[in-house]
């Protein structure tokens, strides 16, 4: 089995391998280190990157004192490990006054506080050299109808986006923004809950173009959504931006479990779509940024534990990746795909130059019957996937 290497571009955010296993039925299982404790061991498993919301380093109340000194400190750690800090992104949901948003909080008062918020981790963001800065509006939402004017929280919700892209465009900062879709949890119900609605708020937005997508793969699981075309699709906008992996298993609450330990085959073609690409498309739009894990060690599990869960993560990409390459330079998956025209799906409908006159005014002698008797394949190609899986 390979070892991971910081050229496989491995990241994991602090509050991952940092999280305590405090859930709302029970506190701690394990003590909380420092955040370059935890930067110094990601290092030396072989993580490439860390992440790490503003709160995950210093307190919510922190003065601009603290804030330097320790954000300071774990960018020295981060430094002297190699790693890089390629993500930074705000805690707009932990604190109680955010718990009816931060950008659409009925509160007008607390959605300057919480602008104010994002905003300043934006400079922390770009002082700590990261290109991405995500946002996950977990608290920007409602449990009950009544309780929201939809219009408006949209209205705000574009107002607050727009006044960061529009921050970072006037900084010159290299940053890009990633939003990151959630159904539920922890509020009844989220605004952005899937891919597909995030894109079309950005379709929306003045300053678009730098603001993308941070898809998880449990968030679109809990809305019994497909991971991987979710990527697809995204990629295919030209806004994948960033990915937040980890394992899900059905529809229950967001488990955040070690990637692969969830749904297997839908992250073997995750891991297929990632490494290999569109296969009919060879100089297609490909993911190229970290691979990211958004996890939580099993509240079971101590400190030998937290560092096991983080290897398994890097472990089962790897072991993905070889098999993802092997299944696509197989011969009978090339075959199989061939009878099952993915590669012809690459092709035009129309001619080159056809018009819609021409085309209406031919039927191409198709029988659809004839048609209809087609077979494509479809459950060998999926059995040879699982052949390179399991075989
Ligand atoms: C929180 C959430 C994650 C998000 C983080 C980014 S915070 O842990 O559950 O999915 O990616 O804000
Ligand atoms: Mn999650
Ligand atoms: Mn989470
Ligand atoms: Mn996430």
């Amino acid at each position: 089995m390979r070892s991971p290497t910081p050229e496989d571009k491995f990241s994991f955010g602090l509050w991952t391998v940092g999280w305590t296993g405090t859930d709302p039925f029970g506190g701690p299982s394990r003590p909380a280190l420092d955040p370059w404790e935890y930067s110094d061991k990601l290092a030396e498993l072989g993580a490439w990157g860390i992440t790490f919301h503003d709160n995950d380093v210093f307190p919510f109340d922190a003065d601009d004192a603290t804030r330097r000194r320790i954000s300071g400190r774990l960018k020295d750690a981060a430094d002297k490990a190699g790693l890089v800090i390629e993500m930074v992104t705000t805690n707009t949901f932990s604190h109680p006054v955010f718990k009816d948003g931060g950008l659409t909080s009925n509160d007008r008062a607390v959605r300057r506080f919480g602008l104010r918020k994002i905003l300043r981790a934006v400079d922390l963001a770009a002082d700590m050299g990261a290109t991405t800065f995500v946002m996950w509006g977990g608290r920007e939402g409602a449990e009950y109808d009544g309780s929201k004017d939809v219009y408006a929280a949209f209205e705000r919700y574009k107002e607050g986006l727009d006044t960061v892209a529009g921050y970072i465009k006037s900084q010159g900062y290299g940053l890009r923004i990633g939003l990151e879709p959630k159904p539920n949890e922890p509020r009844g119900d989220i605004f952005l809950p899937t891919v597909g609605h995030a894109l079309a708020l950005i379709a929306q937005l003045e300053h678009g173009d730098i603001v993308g997508l941070n898809p998880e793969t449990g968030h679109e699981q809990m809305a019994n959504l497909n991971y991987t075309h979710a990527l697809g699709q995204a990629l295919w906008s030209g806004k994948l931006f960033h990915i937040d992996l980890n394992g899900q298993r059905g529809l229950k609450y967001d488990q955040d479990l070690v990637f692969g330990h969830g749904d297997l085959i839908s992250a073997f073609f995750t891991v297929d779509l990632i490494e290999n690409g569109f296969p009919g498309y060879p100089d297609g739009p490909r993911y190229t940024g970290p691979r990211h894990f958004d996890y939580k060690p099993s509240r079971t599990e101590f400190l030998d534990g937290v560092w096991e869960s983080a290897r398994a993560c890097m472990s089962t990409y790897l072991m993905l990746a070889d098999k993802a390459k092997a299944f696509r330079a197989d011969p009978r998956v090339r075959e199989a795909m061939t009878y099952a025209g993915v590669y012809d799906l690459a092709t035009p409908t129309l001619a080159p130059g056809e018009s819609v006159e021409a085309f209406l005014a031919t039927d191409d002698d198709f029988d659809p019957e004839k048609a209809a008797e087609r077979d494509f394949g479809f459950v060998r190609l999926q059995n040879l996937a699982l052949e390179h899986l399991i075989g």
